[in-house]
């Protein structure tokens, strides 16, 4: 896996509208979009060409664009997102997306938040959660099916999404939840387990072989410096505020 683009979307005004299950108060617009130009900034710094779209004030929740569409080498699906709030998120995504890759376009039927779909190599972890359905998998898997991808289920049930749960992080290894250590889904990896108080800690996005990890979560940091990469912190504190973290903020191909 080496990525070369991102794609990313500036938040809108309308942020502190969108869904939220954080409870640790509403986030400031301008500072929200501080932390986004900061975080696009080391997705630049780390060489990647990034792709902004102009904000979606009639989606609040459309800078976490993650959760639009899976993208890898042979092709990206476009997502139906479980919330209701956020499906027309995709209509302005797929006409960027399918300039980069052939697209596959989920139907109405079917669930599916890119936060749920975890990509390593040639491997894909999908979580099934509020987000994401069986509906969505399967139409997930048969987009996928010809191109020699490996998939895997797993049952969320605690986290908004698979990755608000485990990550890569490198050299064969997983961030994870203490409740998903030694899930067998993730047998064959080494595993870095979380401390309870920093699970948010846990959505750390591995680029190439650097990692960009949430700033004020020392026990985190500690586990991520024995893999030896090197590690970018920054602030999210206004983005954690709307259920959000760093992987939500691009998508990386
Ligand atoms: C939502 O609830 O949909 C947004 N407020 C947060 C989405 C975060 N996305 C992600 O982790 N991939």
């Amino acid at each position: 896996m080496h990525f070369t683009h991102a794609i990313t979307r500036i938040p809108a005004d309308t942020v502190a509208s969108g869904l939220t299950t954080a409870n640790i108060g509403q986030p400031d617009p301008q500072k929200t979009r501080a932390q986004f130009r900061d975080y696009v900034d080391i997705l630049h710094r780390l060489g990647l060409t990034v792709t902004t779209l102009p904000p979606a004030p009639a989606y609040p929740d459309a800078h976490f664009v993650e959760d639009t569409a899976v993208m890898m080498p042979e092709l990206a699906v476009i997502t139906h997102p479980g919330a209701p709030s956020r499906q027309g998120e995709v209509d302005t995504i797929a006409p960027l997306v399918s300039r980069f890759r052939p697209i596959v376009t989920m139907s109405a039927s079917a669930n599916m938040d890119g936060g749920d779909v975890l990509m390593i190599d040639k491997h894909f972890f999908v979580g099934l959660t509020s987000r994401t359905n069986q509906a969505g998998v399967d139409e997930f898997a048969a987009a996928i099916r010809p191109h020699g991808y490996k998939l895997t289920v797993v049952e969320v049930t605690d986290g908004l999404h698979l990755k608000s749960i485990v990550n890569y992080v490198g050299k064969n290894t997983l961030i994870l939840s203490q409740d998903y250590a030694g899930h067998p889904a993730f047998d064959g990896y080494n595993q870095l387990i979380l401390a309870k108080e920093e699970e948010y800690a846990g959505n750390t996005l591995w680029i190439n072989d650097t990692l960009i990890t949430p700033s004020g979560y020392p026990d985190t940091l500690a586990k991520l410096k024995t893999l030896g990469l090197p590690i970018i912190e920054t602030d999210t504190s206004e983005i954690r505020k709307m259920d959000g973290g760093l992987t939500c903020m691009s998508l990386r191909f």
